[in-house]
């Protein structure tokens, strides 16, 4: 979206601002005594002194779940340090942790998918090896954060994938059929996380079988989907007019809400950029749960898809201007602010209106109760719990703190200017995020822009850039700038909760249901996992039991045939906090994280004779060097 002339806005705005941060982070320096070592201690305009130094040894007060685009991956963060705690493999491999090669997460990157999915990935390594995650999302009960599930979405390959927070381990993947490209994601939030919606972006024929091809305006479809959060199967969807962008839920668990571009169903930029309005489409939770019980739906892809293009009862149109992005709900549980990117507007709504206008009383635009001009690009906002809202607008570099009470008014004819402050970021903001803020705990403490473009912020690492997360503090009348966090492509998004919502456990616990398969074939075998050293040959599948206590693995041998399909599963029984094994198979392509009290498994073909050590590879003992093995492998005779 940027070209030259926006990047040289935001540029010639930085100067200005890089000075005007510069002497308040230096003079506060001055004022904060103990704390003055630390250039990025500060103290907000108004007065509230928040600093992003977490001293060493301190802990931060926040969980950043940031999304990671491209990388395919979640990190968390802990804020307002911006330090980077854990990273989560989701859509991606990793190979510390052995994502995508272990026995169990294979099985999560595979099952979910659609059986023509497996039949297309059956020659390509059984399933995909990037992903595109733009919006993590923590499950809600009654409008707060609940702590048990983080939700994203997976814009590359069509997916939504569940996080467990117990254990920060991905434990579901799912491919969405009549889909393009899965871009909004957001949990229900009333009564509870239920509902995953998510919405299908590019228009497709549907089915995309090769049937038909041509003529979008006629036979290409978006689709929303709600997605039951406890099963991770997809209980309905509806088919829309246009592409569907981002989505949010109400506070009420009636409505939910998607922004809508290419209302004209063009198929090039020029098609779907031609056209003054687009739309906002309100989903009606109930009558749609209705439809699917009363049989008003075809069934589709093999799920049930309501009807809900223009004139269904189960959706409504709200014309808005341009090409509408974000779509987010207030903590006030009234409002929904849909930005117009291609227009300086955002466009508010109030839910209180929205069961006359399913009713027919009265009119789409009738429940827009707001719209005021912000900038150019608006693009996403965020709340603080006190009234205001936070925009970002990417082609002007800022983000605009505005009234919503004072918007409303203006709205309705009062001469009042609803925009309290503005502030450059560096640079063309995407999402902002603020502390608890997509909650009814919103506390206004913190904001995170999430800027696409970071320039000359950082030591040059070109041609390819980092991304630049800036931390702003709200809590005054005046955002003050508090800090630059580079981080690599491409978080889109950080839903910041509080430390207390959010609790893992020191080490697995030895039934827990992510290593299921291998625990039955085991107790076939005839092995205990927590104590085994056993080799159970099975014609020519080879299973190798052991369990480790640092420093050592239960076999410090293990003898195969060339040809052999050997299965290792290692079992960690150091129950002790952050003594984590792992096991690697040198020239094998073979490594895999067995965290305490945790159960790993990886099969492979043992076809290269010799011998061949494996070892721990996750920094254990003093003896950790010594942790390894040898696995022989006999050469089959000619
Ligand atoms: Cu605005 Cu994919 Cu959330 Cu990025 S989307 S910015
Ligand atoms: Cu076990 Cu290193």
């Amino acid at each position: 979206m940027a070209n030259e002339t926006e990047t040289g806005l935001g540029l010639s705005r930085r100067g200005l601002l890089g000075t005007t941060a510069g002497v308040t982070a230096a003079g506060l320096a001055g004022l904060a005594g103990g704390g003055a070592l630390f250039p990025q201690a500060h103290a907000g305009t108004g007065g509230s002194g928040h600093s992003t130094e977490v001293l060493p040894g301190d802990l931060d007060e926040y969980y950043g779940i940031s999304s990671s685009g491209q990388c395919g991956e979640v990190r968390i963060l802990g804020l307002p340090s911006g330090r980077e705690l854990m990273r989560v493999p989701v859509f991606n491999r990793c190979s510390a942790t052995g994502w995508g090669l272990t026995n169990e997460s294979k099985k999560i990157l595979t099952e979910g998918l659609l059986p023509e999915t497996r039949k297309f990935l059956a020659s390509r390594g059984g399933f995909y090896n990037n992903g595109d995650l733009h919006h993590p999302h923590v499950s809600f009960t009654d409008g707060s954060y609940d702590g048990r599930f983080i939700f994203v979405n997976d814009k590359a390959n069509c997916r939504v994938a569940r996080i467990r927070c117990d254990v920060m381990k991905t434990d579901k993947i799912i491919e969405i059929p009549n889909a393009s490209d899965i871009h909004g994601l957001r949990p229900q939030r009333f009564p509870r996380t239920g509902y995953v919606f998510a919405n299908s972006e590019h228009i497709i024929p549907i089915p995309n079988d090769g049937s038909v091809l041509d003529d979008p305006v006629h036979n290409y479809w978006s689709v929303y989907t709600a997605i039951d959060g406890d099963t991770m199967k997809v209980a309905w969807q509806v088919l829309v007019d246009g592409n569907l962008d981002n989505t949010d839920a109400d506070y009420q668990g009636k409505y939910s809400f998607s922004t809508c571009y290419n209302s004209t169903k063009g198929v090039t930029v020029e098609e779907m950029t031609n056209h003054e309005q687009a739309w906002a489409v309100i989903f009606n939770i109930k009558r749609i749960e209705a439809a699917v019980k009363s049989g008003d739906f075809k069934e589709m892809g093999g799920v049930p898809v309501v009807d809900g293009r223009h004139g269904s009862k189960y959706t409504r149109y709200i014309p808005v201007p341009n090409s509408p992005h974000g779509c987010n709900a207030a903590p006030d549980g009234i409002h929904v602010a849909f930005a117009g990117k291609l227009s300086p507007t955002v466009t508010l709504i109030d839910v209180r209106r929205l069961d006359d206008l399913f009713d027919d009383k009265i009119k789409p635009r009738d429940i827009v109760v707001a719209e005021p001009q912000l900038g150019l690009g608006p693009l996403h906002t965020a709340y603080d719990g006190r009234g205001n809202a936070y925009t970002t607008v990417f082609i002007d570099s800022q983000v605009v703190k505005w009234n919503i009470d004072k918007a409303i008014r203006a709205f309705g004819g009062e001469k009042v200017d609803p925009v309290i402050d503005k502030i450059d970021v560096h640079y063309q903001p995407g999402h902002n995020h603020s502390t608890m803020g997509e909650s009814k705990d919103a506390d206004g403490k913190w904001l995170m822009s999430l800027n696409k473009f970071s320039k000359d912020r950082f030591l040059p690492v070109w041609p390819l850039h980092p991304e630049n997360d800036q931390l702003i503090d709200i809590s005054g009348e005046k955002m003050v700038l508090a800090h630059d966090g580079p981080s690599f492509a491409e978080p889109h998004d950080c839903t910041i909760v509080h430390r207390s919502k959010i609790k893992p456990v020191k080490m697995w616990s030895r039934d827990d249901p992510m290593w299921d398969d291998i625990r039955k074939q085991a107790a076939h075998d005839g092995v205990k996992l927590e104590e085994a050293a056993n080799v159970i040959r099975d014609g020519d599948k080879v299973r190798v039991y052991m369990h480790s206590n640092a420093p050592k693995f239960s076999l410090d041998k293990f003898e195969v045939n060339q040809g052999d399909e050997v299965t290792v599963v290692v079992t960690n029984m150091d129950a002790i906090e952050d003594v984590t094994h792992g096991f690697t198979i040198v020239r094998h392509g073979i490594m895999m994280e067995i965290s305490p009290l945790q159960t790993s498994s990886v099969t492979f073909t043992a076809d290269r004779p010799g011998v061949h050590w494996y070892y721990c590879q996750w920094f254990c003992h003093a003896l950790h060097m010594e942790m390894s093995g040898r696995m022989i492998v006999h050469p089959t005779k000619v």
